[in-house]
């Protein structure tokens, strides 16, 4: 029998994309469940080609389910996954609650889908759309030249703020869309966009014409929760606990879809034309790479799509043993809601024998 999956989180912009991959992966899911907040309950919302009525979050909705996928906010997750859990739900969360629980698998199927079975709370972990961006591309290097340190810069889109993200930066767009007038004196594109807008904004400092060297809350030190969680989470994907990382994570003024700027070192030398070679072959990477032809990955070329595309591929000319990447993923999709999905067919998979 097919498992029951329940999709807590169906109204937001992750959940959104949940649905619609849903609709367009292989089918492995029996009945489909969409939960959301009190407010959202009683609404119709489309998955596999059907209407279904979203259900108000409580401890029954998780009665018959086999696995729910969640994508709501930390302390929503921190409160009722393990609420799921309790009743032998496997629960796959895409929040930062349970990512660095030592009980808790923080799973990328392509790099170690075999941690997804131990997981004594029932709960397996999402990463990050800005780890998970460049997991799959460095998950490859490292199983054959083992990766020793890691220096990225982010630069991270609006919908990584989810919906309200998204909304502020089209806002801020129509303001100084083609204004000729801004952009080119100190504070007026802050001034223009503050007089129409106000300051109530997901970002620190406008988003349109600019780029914001900041993303995440406060964790001290001068560090970003987003800098802090690629080096946590790069580690413990990779199972690499003394990986040296250092993040700078970056919002720029795109509307979906991460890219990063990776130095990426090894214990040995690295041949380009080997490394090119392992990211063709790996399954689920692009290789997009003829900077003279004017091909490489953007954001706008990569947007809507599941694989993560990496060009600028180059050896790192003062460092023997490092390799420099530029990498683009959608991080609605393998940044959240497709992992997502794709931990949650493991899972199913396991449960059903298949
Ligand atoms: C961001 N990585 O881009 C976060 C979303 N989880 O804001």
């Amino acid at each position: 029998q097919r498992p029951t999956l329940a999709l807590v989180g169906a109204t937001g912009a992750v959940g959104t994309v949940m649905r619609s991959i849903l609709s367009t992966r292989e089918d492995v899911w029996g009945e489909i469940r969409l939960v959301a907040s009190a407010r959202s309950a009683g609404k119709q919302l489309e998955v596999r080609g059907e209407q279904v009525t979203v259900l108000a979050l409580s401890e029954e909705v998780f009665d018959g389910v086999d696995v729910a996928m969640f994508d709501v906010p930390d302390e929503v997750s921190a409160q009722w996954a393990p609420v799921a859990a309790a009743k032998g739900v496997v629960v796959v969360d895409n929040s930062g609650a349970f990512r660095m629980d030592p009980d808790v698998p923080l799973v990328v199927p392509e790099v170690n889908p075999e941690a997804a079975r131990e997981r004594p709370r029932g709960i397996i972990a999402n990463p990050n759309c800005t780890t998970l961006t460049m997991m799959d591309a460095l998950g490859a290097l490292h199983r054959r030249w083992t990766l020793t340190e890691l220096v990225v810069a982010s630069y991270q889109a609006a919908s990584g703020a989810g919906q309200p993200g998204i909304d502020r930066l089209y806002d801020e767009l129509e303001v100084v869309g083609g204004r000729r007038d801004v952009g080119v004196q100190a504070g007026d594109v802050r001034a223009a966009i503050s007089d129409k807008l106000g300051d109530d904004s997901p970002f620190p400092a406008p988003l349109a014409l600019n780029v914001v060297p900041w993303a995440g809350s406060d964790k001290g030190d001068g560090w970003s929760s987003e800098e802090l969680k690629v080096r946590n989470e790069s580690r413990k994907i990779l199972g690499i606990p003394d990986l040296k990382v250092s993040a700078t994570c970056v919002r720029v003024p795109v509307v979906t879809t991460h890219s990063l700027a990776v130095h990426a070192t090894f214990a040995q030398d690295v041949d380009v034309a080997a490394a090119r070679q392992a990211l063709v072959e790996a399954p689920s990477v692009v290789v997009v790479d003829d900077p003279a032809a004017g091909e490489f990955p953007t954001p706008a070329d990569s947007v809507g799509a599941d694989p993560t595309f990496v060009g600028r591929l180059r050896q790192a000319l003062d460092f023997p043993r490092t390799l420099e990447l530029f990498v683009c993923g959608d991080n609605l999709r393998k940044g959240a809601a497709l992992n997502t999905a794709q931990v949650a067919e493991l899972v199913a998979r396991e449960l059903t024998g298949a």
